[in-house]
């Protein structure tokens, strides 16, 4: 397919023969562990098998702040070597195999060969993501002033146009969603008004809804601020529940972690949209402060285990209409793309299979009884189990690696990029 370096399965399972010993080791403290509570350890592996989590093509690239940015060198230049990241990010923990496409920055020239080159990866084509937060060269409208609820006709009538074709793109790469984030907001009291914004966005998006196909997606992605520091135009979850509802069945909420105000019970937002059938997916991040796009888990990772508890409850329970969607949405610049997003899928995969073997039964008995430390200590119980010996050899088993980071950090991926990418100035990677 190419002649630029690859990761070999053979480096991989090389590189698994050392680490082989203190795995099987680990696997055998746990069998003993969770079998005193009749939990099969060969079971949760298999869940972790299953288990995936799209990739972004953006978060291959370094990101970077308001301030500056820090290109990492051998970094992607376009979505074809964006794509063979990604497959090195899969071919390694296994459980990545979609790539989630942003538009414009990722519309193909050719999509028919975009698709078979991603075929010979393993990889598939997750949501598309639409672009009405900055302008593009020879756009005719500006954003300046929003995009979707913009009070000018024609501004509203070329996002819902590429919007469309983020749906045309889509459906020739294989797609089934489309995530809708628009920057629309106000940036001063006054500004904008609250009413009339949101009712154009709402306007617009029947139009968008209108270019959805039946079998597909149309995610509503809300954000409390940022670019707009006064208001945005879809703020938070319970707005986004309503243009949900208005759009119709074809139409849910996603939840990107870091779009929230600090210390927002985001677990609880997580049941709500759950029960009204209303939760489409996850942006996973991590954040101390704002949108800080930090890697998944690492900030606070009891906090992701609680908002896989909240899915995996609605898993076991085979809750009607759940179906999320689950991707990675992180940026920054102190890290090599393909480590950050490695770290992260493995603590995604973490928080689930930790939610699987929490005491459900003694949970509720807890509940019932108004018992709220043994209700906590059932939940801590799973969540201070190590699964990692778990998630190592699913990873084996699929062909992944026991230790991805020190494998990829021993094949010398990066320094080959280097070399084979040379710079390019002006590649832009975004934040979503
Ligand atoms: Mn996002």
């Amino acid at each position: 397919m190419t002649a630029n370096f690859e990761i070999e399965q053979d480096f991989i399972a090389d590189q698994n023969k050392a680490k082989n010993d203190w795995l099987v080791e680990d696997l055998a403290y746990l069998e003993k562990k969770l079998g005193r509570r009749n939990i099969a350890v060969d079971t949760l592996i298999k869940k972790a098998q299953a288990f995936q989590v799209a990739v972004p093509s953006w978060g291959v690239g370094t990101g970077g702040t308001r301030f500056a940015r820090f290109p990492e060198p051998g970094e992607p230049r376009g979505i074809y070597e964006k794509l063979e990241d990604c497959s090195t990010i899969n071919k390694l923990v296994r459980s990545t195999s979609a790539v989630s496409l942003h538009i414009p920055w990722d519309k193909p020239d050719d999509a028919g060969d975009l698709v078979r080159t991603a075929e010979q990866y393993g990889l598939t084509f997750d949501a598309m993501n639409s672009n009405t937060f900055q302008d593009q060269p020879g756009q005719k409208e500006s954003y300046k002033y929003g995009s979707l609820s913009h009070a000018e006709a024609s501004v509203r009538q070329q996002a819902v146009e590429h919007n469309i074709e983020c749906i045309e793109i889509g459906k020739k790469v294989g797609s089934k969603a489309l995530t809708v984030w628009v920057g629309d907001g106000s940036n001063f009291a006054g500004q904008s008004n609250f009413r009339n914004s949101l009712e154009r966005y709402i306007e617009s998006m029947r139009e968008v809804y209108a270019a959805v196909p039946d079998d597909w997606r149309l995610f509503i992605e809300h954000k409390l601020y940022e670019p707009a520091f006064y208001s945005s135009v879809i703020n938070d979850w319970g707005t986004s529940y309503i243009c949900a509802k208005e759009l119709g069945d074809k139409a849910s909420c996603l939840v990107d972690l870091g779009h929230h105000a600090p210390n927002v019970n985001i677990e609880q937002i997580v049941s709500r949209l759950i029960q009204f059938q209303k939760l489409g997916g996850f942006h996973f991040n991590d954040s101390k402060y704002g949108d800080d796009d930090l890697d998944a888990g690492s900030v606070k990772p009891f906090q992701l285990f609680l908002i896989f508890n909240e899915l995996v409850d609605a898993e076991l329970n085979s809750l009607p209409g759940f179906d999320p969607s689950y991707m990675l949405d992180q940026s920054h610049n102190v890290t090599d793309p393909i480590e950050s997003l490695v770290t992260s899928s493995i603590e995604i995969s973490r928080a689930y299979i930790q939610a699987h073997l929490v005491d459900r039964e003694k949970l509720i008995e807890a509940q019932v009884a108004g018992d709220a430390i043994s209700a906590l200590a059932t939940l801590k119980a799973a969540f201070t189990t190590d699964v990692s010996a778990i998630l190592a050899a699913a990873r084996e088993r699929d062909g992944g690696a026991i230790d991805p980071i020190e494998t990829y950090r021993k094949s010398g991926y990066r320094s080959r990029k280097a070399k084979e990418r040379p710079a390019q100035l002006g590649i832009s990677a975004g934040i979503v």
